[in-house]
């Protein structure tokens, strides 16, 4: 274990991008390279289908439940809420988590829908903020023909496309864009290095901070 220093923590480093972007390729990939290099690290993932609340999600993804625009959007963000206490424990005992999906994607896609933006973003205030985000750039176009999409809510084109111009508005400093249309193996060979650096960066005592700042 590398976590020499007692008071070092983990980074919160969040995956984002439309869906067939890679997000779960390179999560898995980032997984098992930290603890090759002897961190502490876990994979996690947004929506977390195994709550309550995850089976309500799930439900709903699958076209099994309807809910108002707002009520589902509510919902992601509670999924968020309900792992918040155990984040932070995790990430203030050393571990680093690789999280598939976060606030973004909660913003991008109930903003595609035609949700006002700031109503969006309001229920992530005060969730931990990312200490890095790594979005999987793709055209729409290509992601569509990864592996074809499956029966789920908002696998469709025209769609995705809209989640692409949200994701947009979000850029902040935290953001590093990766050309995810590059063969697996070359797009896990540009996120190492990146990673890397924000996991020491935590370590020598960067403060985690809040959204959105
Ligand atoms: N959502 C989510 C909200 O609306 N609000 C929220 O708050 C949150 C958190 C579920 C849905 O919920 C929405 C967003 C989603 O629509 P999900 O379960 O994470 O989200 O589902 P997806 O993101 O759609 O997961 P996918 O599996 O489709 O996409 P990934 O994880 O980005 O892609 P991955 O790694 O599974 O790869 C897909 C395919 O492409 C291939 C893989 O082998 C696989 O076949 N592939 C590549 N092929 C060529 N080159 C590469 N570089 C490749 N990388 C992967
Ligand atoms: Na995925």
């Amino acid at each position: 274990e590398k976590n020499h220093n007692r008071n070092s923590r983990g980074a919160l480093i969040v995956l984002e991008g439309l869906d067939r972007s890679g997000k779960t390729s390179q999560s898995s990939k980032l997984l098992s390279y930290l603890e090759g290099q002897g961190y502490s690290v876990e994979s996690w993932r947004f929506p977390d289908r195994n709550t309550g609340v995850g089976q309500m999600i799930s439900s709903y993804l699958a076209n099994k439940s309807q809910l108002d625009d707002h009520a589902i959007h509510l919902l992601f963000s509670a999924n968020r809420w309900e792992k918040r206490s155990l984040m932070e424990t995790k990430l203030r005992s050393g571990t680093t988590l690789i999280v598939d999906r976060y606030s973004y994607s909660g913003v991008a896609f109930s903003s595609a829908k035609g949700l006002n933006i700031e109503w969006c973003k309001a229920p992530e205030m005060g969730l931990l903020a990312p200490d890095l985000v790594l979005y999987l750039d793709i055209p729409p176009e290509k992601a569509a023909e990864r592996g074809g999409y499956g029966g789920e809510r908002y696998e469709q084109l025209e769609f995705q496309k809209k989640v692409a111009q949200s994701y947009q508005l979000l850029h902040d400093a935290s953001w590093k864009i990766i050309d995810a249309c590059l063969p697996i193996e070359d797009v896990e060979m540009q996120l190492r290095e990146t990673v890397l650096d924000c996991v020491m960066t935590c370590q020598e005592g960067k403060s985690l901070s809040l959204l959105w700042s």
